[in-house]
């Protein structure tokens, strides 16, 4: 069979499609998802959030639309399921936010891929080749990550290959993407990650994931993005891997929880295996509010001098923060962005509480019928979805615009910029990059503050 399979972009609240024309990484869900299609069948994809997706095209050669959806990206996502179904179209859904919802998924699509696919993908084509199906389908147990197939890297969706070959500036500017670890263990009510992982986490063979890395390498890559929401939950078997990279003298940035920072030996293998940024779940200063949410381990008494080891380490540290949870009152929003400019962070990803389908957290609001829309086109990170407790929905909306304003000014990224660390100033320079250009967005598109990725 001919298959294409899509990653769709959102919409942005004038209906247009969110495109861009440059990206730093890739995910690497469509090449993986064909590497992992058995032979026999042809496999062409698009990323619309920068390629045009060629509609007649798809239309006139393919037998089978695989499509996957992240956030908001779920209303597009359906949009084309349906678009390709009425005109003959197999469709097949699959990923994070359809595997949360997976009835509700199948009505826009043939079949739908709740969790990985590595089990059922060869079934599900099978299945449709011969005209049927069984609508749902899910691994009976996760896979082991190992032997995993080889994607082709030169196919990323996001990256440049001519670009990589020619420009010093985009081999600095672009990170490739591997995995080392799935799932997350912690209890976080709100996670979209540990609701489709049921809490468990694996971690690739170690000689594995070095190989992979070393094909990179040979391909000219010296900086890498780790997919992984997690990759520090089994600390020994994060440190096993770390060893293993610091002779080979990469680059990488990841997410980690604030927990990175609280073991020696691994803060030092991070920072000497070639971190250079670590996302970090600090959500809020507010004991409180983190326990609202079920992310009591994060322990806010620690933050300032865990952001200052990173710091001493030249790791950079981009702050996720929710604001408008339980807890949170109007105040909150002054003494956050104190506390980011105090603590010199790097970078700000803000977030109202968006409660994703099939995560306790959209239960509970549910049940308290606090969800103020159930238009998944604008579950992003900026709209008021849940009604607060400690404030108007309106004051939630100003607090989110004040600090994101108030982070990202001229004064702010003095502050926080001046001295910088001693080590990795490059990494500094690219950062403080990064913050004029979110400036600069910020103004340009104050209604697309909720989709910073
Ligand atoms: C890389 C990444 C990105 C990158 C690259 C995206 C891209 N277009 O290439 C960037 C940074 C741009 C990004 C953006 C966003 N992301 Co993102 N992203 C990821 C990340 C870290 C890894 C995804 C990946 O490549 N995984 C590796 C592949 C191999 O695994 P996989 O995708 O899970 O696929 C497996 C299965 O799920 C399944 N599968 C998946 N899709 C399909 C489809 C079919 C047809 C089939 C059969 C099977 C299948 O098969 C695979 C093998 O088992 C995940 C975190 C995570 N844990 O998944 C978040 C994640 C998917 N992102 C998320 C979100 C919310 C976003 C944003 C919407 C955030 C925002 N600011 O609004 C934006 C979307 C913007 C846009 N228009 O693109 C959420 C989704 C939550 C949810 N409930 O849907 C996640 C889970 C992060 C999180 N912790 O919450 N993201
Ligand atoms: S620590 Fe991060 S990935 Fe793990 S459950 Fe909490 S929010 Fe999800």
């Amino acid at each position: 069979m001919r298959l294409h399979l899509i990653s769709p972009t959102h919409y942005l609240p004038d209906g247009s499609l969110h495109k861009t024309t440059r990206y730093w990484t890739s995910g690497t869900t469509l090449p993986y998802l064909k590497a992992l299609t058995p032979p026999g069948h042809e496999v062409s994809f698009t990323d619309e959030l920068m390629q045009e997706l060629d509609v007649p095209r798809i239309e006139r050669e393919a037998d089978v639309v695989g499509l996957t959806a992240m956030g908001p990206q779920i209303r597009r996502a359906y949009d084309l399921a349906d678009h390709f179904r009425a005109r003959g179209k197999k469709v097949v859904l699959g990923g994070t936010w359809v595997t949360l919802t997976a009835e509700e998924s199948l009505r826009h699509a043939d079949a739908v891929v709740a969790g990985e696919a590595e089990y059922v993908w060869p079934q599900v084509l099978a299945d449709l080749e011969a005209g049927r199906s069984a609508g749902i389908y899910r691994a009976d147990r996760w896979h082991d990550l190992s032997n995993l197939p080889e994607i082709d890297y030169w196919s990323l969706p996001l990256l440049k290959p001519d670009a990589f070959r020619s420009s010093w500036l985009y081999r600095k500017y672009f990170f490739w993407p591997i995995m080392f670890s799935r799932g997350c263990p912690h209890p976080c009510e709100y996670c979209a990650v540990q609701t489709y992982y049921r809490r468990s986490y694996r971690t690739r063979p170690v000689d594995e994931f070095v190989a992979e890395i070393d094909r990179m390498r040979a391909l000219g890559a010296s900086r890498f993005l780790f997919l992984d929401d997690n990759p520090v939950a089994h600390p020994e078997k994060a440190k096993e891997m770390l060893r293993q990279l610091v002779p080979r003298r990469v680059q990488w940035v990841s997410q980690a929880t604030v927990n990175v920072a609280r073991d020696p030996e691994l803060l030092d293998l991070v920072a000497r295996s070639g971190a250079r940024v670590l996302s970090i779940g600090f959500e809020s200063l507010n004991e409180g509010s983190l326990a609202s949410i079920g992310k009591s381990f994060n322990r806010p008494s620690r933050y300032a001098e865990d952001v200052a080891k990173l710091r001493a380490r030249g790791i950079q540290v981009i702050a996720l923060v929710m604001v408008g949870l339980d807890g949170d009152t109007p105040e909150t929003f002054a003494t956050t962005l104190r506390w980011l400019d105090e603590n010199r962070v790097s970078f700000l990803k803000l977030f109202t509480p968006a409660p994703y389908p099939g995560t306790k957290f959209h239960a509970d609001m549910l049940a308290a019928g606090r969800i103020r829309s159930d238009d998944w086109g604008r579950y992003d990170y900026g709209t008021p979805n849940v009604v607060p407790t400690g404030m108007t929905s309106d004051e939630m909306i100003d607090g989110f615009k004040a600090v994101y304003s108030g982070f990202y000014s001229v004064r702010s990224m003095l502050r926080r910029f001046v001295p910088p660390p001693r080590q990795n100033l490059l990494e500094s320079l690219a950062m403080i990059v990064a913050n004029v250009k979110v400036n600069g967005y910020l103004r340009r598109n104050p209604d697309a503050w909720g989709t910073i990725s």
